[in-house]
């Protein structure tokens, strides 16, 4: 960072929390931590529940306009009478640190891009850092949303993996699962992936965020059956949550330097 900034480079993140959401107040808590840490300035704007939408527009025009910030992120899921389509499209994508823009999505597609969504991002990075090259391999990706299942598929065909996305409309998803040397659980269901839908020594990455029923952090994974059986996984707190934040940080660095 004392380097970009001798070269008059300063990264600076503005993020944008609406309601009051628990588990969003924790995320972005946890976001402006790591840019202190690091030292990127950054803005936090904590709006009401009953902002509208054409003041959440407003102040992100104010953003896109400001010098001093590179980079805007809105936490999602917002309030329900937001529309997060429209307010996702009004960030101009050069400063769409999420990568979540129709133009950033376009650019992954094609593999031509700036910014790679955070989660999927860590995803990668956990499993680069971990010594295994996807080429080849078969990774079954579970859920598809737009910001975890669908880009994370698309990164991992990037790297040359043979790629299934399995969602609620999959039949036999025990055997598609125990097909997978690589398995991304992104459902947002405490304790889904069991030990009889995974292969033998499969590397097994938990992106879920749920609480169990004694109000306990966890991920998709019945983690403690699973790890007899996984080669690698990845445990819930403590594993992709942290990596999205540490991608969002490269983000933000990069949006600095278009
Ligand atoms: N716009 N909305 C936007 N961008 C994002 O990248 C996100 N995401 C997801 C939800 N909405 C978003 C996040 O920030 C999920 N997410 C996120 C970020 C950080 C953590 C988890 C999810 C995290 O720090 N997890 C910690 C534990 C947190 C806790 O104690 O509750 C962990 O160790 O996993």
């Amino acid at each position: 960072m004392a380097e970009l900034k001798e070269k008059g480079i300063n990264p600076g993140l503005a993020v944008v929390i609406v309601g009051d959401d628990p588990a969003s107040r924790v995320y972005v808590n946890n976001k402006k931590k790591a840019c202190e840490e690091i030292g990127i300035y950054s803005e936090e704007y904590a709006l009401p529940a009953e902002t509208t939408q054409e003041q959440l527009l407003d102040l992100i025009k104010t953003l896109s306009d400001s010098k001093q910030i590179n980079g805007i992120l809105v936490q999602l899921p917002l309030p329900k009478h937001l529309d997060e389509k429209a307010v996702i499209a009004a960030i101009p994508p050069e400063k769409d640190v999420d990568a979540f823009h129709p133009v950033n999505v376009g650019k992954i597609m094609i593999g031509d891009f700036d910014f790679l969504p955070c989660t999927p991002a860590g995803v990668m990075e956990l499993i680069a850092e971990a010594g295994i090259d996807p080429t080849g391999k078969e990774c079954v990706v579970i859920g598809r949303s737009n910001i975890v299942g669908k880009p994370q598929a698309m990164l991992l065909l990037h790297k040359n993996a043979t790629v299934t996305i399995c969602h609620s409309k999959t039949v036999d998803l025990k055997s598609v699962c125990r097909r997978a040397d690589i398995l991304v659980a992104a459902v947002g269901k405490a304790k889904f992936v069991t030990a009889d839908m995974i292969k033998p020594g499969a590397v097994v990455i938990d992106v879920g965020m749920n609480r169990d029923e004694n109000g306990k952090l966890c991920g998709d994974v019945d983690f403690e059956n699973v790890k007899e059986v996984a080669g690698a996984i990845t445990p819930v707190p403590g594993g992709v949550g942290p990596m999205t934040i540490a991608m969002l940080m490269k983000n933000a660095v990069k949006a600095a330097l278009l």
